[in-house]
């Protein structure tokens, strides 16, 4: 019985040009590794000619299960062309998909894409091992198997149930480091610097923001691995694969105080000389000001916290549960000890004015080193989309546009959504073209220095061609759109596969 696991061709974190393996797609394949199952991985954002090279290979080896990841909602339709492609070169294979979206979405996604056999809702590990046992067994029947979505033959939608959570994630495997391609030159995070990677040692969150899919996904909860083992795995990195600097994708790394003080003793005591992007919340960082200067010895470079907005009608709105006074003292704080401040944003709020804007850019722009401004964007799943779609705000409905950077929604000022991506635009030109933001190419912090440098030079760049001049916005350079695929592949292919694509 041999499983393969792909993450489809789809485009990187295009704004910092992050090319990662999917933490949750080592995680899985470890944990299916250790049950005996004979597994393989197929990460196509790395392969030169990633559509091509995934049809060969499925038309080749033939999987008994092919499991497609789809880590982001504006990758739904990547994931569902990857099973259509699949299903057509080798209708035997079967396929099932798993991820944030397909989970909130099963219905809507199985119906769209009858090349998805089953849906995976929820955390993988244990219904992944469960399904292939009862496919290694050649069981019919998979409705005992909870954590499945699925058409039966009257073609009704079924759910199995709620999987319940992996209790202890210490139980879980070291990801599965060996099955990636670790050494591929693209596998870095450019704007940090060399050896940088993309890890995850916890899941989920206990606040319960309106629109965090991830807090959702894991039904407010929070669990994490022991420091020990996150020192573990940060080791095996360093000294097997030169890995140095890290985003760490947990949403709130130090939800408690052990955790962070486990953090920095684990690390303090191994040494190994790493570099580390936390995420966390303002009222946390608050909490632990006598662990700050600990984690900046512990390698620690830089806090993302969600800020979000300086409007405290916003904030409550949006169910932050901070005050703009607390974003202010945990900038202060970070700044004291010298930490860096990334704060992301969100933007393009129904009442929001040109007033707002000035003073969002006068509070955040006083403090932050690095911004991430974002859209607010109504990802299924959560409170707000499930909002908004009640009050019929939801203008496109194009799942490619959910990524943060594309107006989704109108404000009541800008009632077209190409106003509001104007506003965007608008917002990050009036924020970086700042004497302040040209400064910090000259910083002699050089992380911050090199970030700059790197933002302005490539990214900022790019963007001012492409409104200036119409050259296009950067993609990966082996990214390729599966219809222009499809339409290279011409007669070879079923002809049915260009009406299924999307
Ligand atoms: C790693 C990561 C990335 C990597 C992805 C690399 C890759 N090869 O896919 C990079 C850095 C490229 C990236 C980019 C982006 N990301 Co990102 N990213 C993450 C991050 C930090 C970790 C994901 C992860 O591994 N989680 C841990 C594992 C355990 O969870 P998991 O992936 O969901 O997998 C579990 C289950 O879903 C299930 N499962 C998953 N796949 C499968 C497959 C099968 C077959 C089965 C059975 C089960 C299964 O089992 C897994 C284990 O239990 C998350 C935040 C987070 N903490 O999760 C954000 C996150 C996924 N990203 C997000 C976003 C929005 C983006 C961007 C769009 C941001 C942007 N504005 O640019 C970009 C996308 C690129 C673009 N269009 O420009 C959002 C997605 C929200 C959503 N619902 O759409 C998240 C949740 C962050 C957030 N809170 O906003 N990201
Ligand atoms: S604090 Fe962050 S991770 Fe937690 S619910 Fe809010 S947005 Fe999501």
């Amino acid at each position: 019985m041999r499983f393969l696991l792909v993450d489809p061709p789809h485009k990187i974190w295009t704004i910092l040009r992050a090319w990662v393996p999917s933490p949750g797609c080592l995680q899985l394949l470890a944990y299916v590794e250790r049950e005996g199952f004979d597994i393989d991985y197929m990460d196509c954002t790395l392969n030169e000619n990633p559509w091509r090279d995934l049809e060969e290979k499925v038309r080749r080896e033939k999987p008994d299960v092919v499991g497609i990841s789809v880590v982001c909602t504006a990758f739904i339709y990547d994931g569902m062309n990857a099973a259509s492609l699949i299903k057509s070169v080798s209708p035997q294979s079967i396929v099932i998909m798993g991820g944030e979206h397909p989970s909130f979405m099963a219905e809507e996604t199985l119906r769209d894409c009858p090349s998805i056999d089953y849906i995976c809702v929820g955390e993988g590990e244990v219904t992944l091992t469960e399904f292939l046992r009862a496919v290694e067994k050649k069981e019919q029947d998979f409705s005992k198997i909870l954590g499945l979505a699925y058409l039966n033959e009257k073609k009704e939608f079924v759910y199995t149930g709620d999987r319940p959570f992996i209790e202890d994630l210490d139980t879980l495997p070291m990801p599965a480091y060996h099955l990636a391609k670790m050494d591929h030159p693209f596998v870095e995070i450019p704007s940090e610097g060399k050896g940088g990677l993309v890890v995850n040692f916890s899941r989920g969150c206990t606040w319960d923001c309106t629109f965090c899919s991830e807090s959702a996904f894991y039904k407010r909860t929070w669990r994490r691995r022991s420091p020990k083992l996150i020192a573990d795995e940060l080791e095996l990195l360093k000294e097997k694969y030169n890995r140095t600097i890290f985003y760490v994708g947990d949403n709130t790394f130090n939800v408690t105080r052990e955790q962070g003080i486990g953090f920095i003793d684990e690390m303090l005591k191994r040494k190994t000389n790493q570099h580390f992007w936390l995420q966390s919340r303002a009222d946390l960082i608050i909490r632990d000001e006598d662990l700050l200067d600990g984690f900046r010895e512990a390698g620690v470079y830089q806090f993302m916290m969600g800020l979000e907005y300086h409007k405290e009608s916003v904030l409550k709105d949006i169910g932050k549960k901070l005050s703009a006074e607390q974003a202010c003292k945990a900038m202060e704080l970070l700044k004291k000890h010298k930490l860096m401040v990334m704060a992301t944003l969100l933007i393009g709020h129904w009442e929001e004015t040109e007033e707002d804007r000035k003073d969002f850019l006068n509070f955040f722009g006083k403090y932050v080193d690095h911004f991430g401004l974002n859209l607010i964007t109504p990802l299924p799943g959560t409170p707000l989309f499930r909002k908004m779609k009640e009050m019929g705000r939801i203008v496109d409905w194009d799942y490619r546009n959910y990524d943060y950077l594309h107006a989704v929604m109108p404000t009541r000022e800008a009632d077209q959504l190409e106003q509001v991506n104007l506003i965007y635009k608008d917002i990050m030109r009036r924020y970086y073209w700042r004497p302040k933001e040209l400064i910090k190419l000259f910083s002699r912090n050089p992380i911050l220095r090199h970030h700059h440098r790197y933002y302005i030079t490539k990214v900022a760049f790019n963007i001012m061609m492409h409104e200036i001049f119409g050259t296009p916005l950067w993609v990966q350079p082996n990214y390729q759109e599966y219809k222009d695929y499809l339409v290279e592949r011409g007669e070879d292919l079923p002809s049915g596969l260009m009406a299924l694509a999307r």
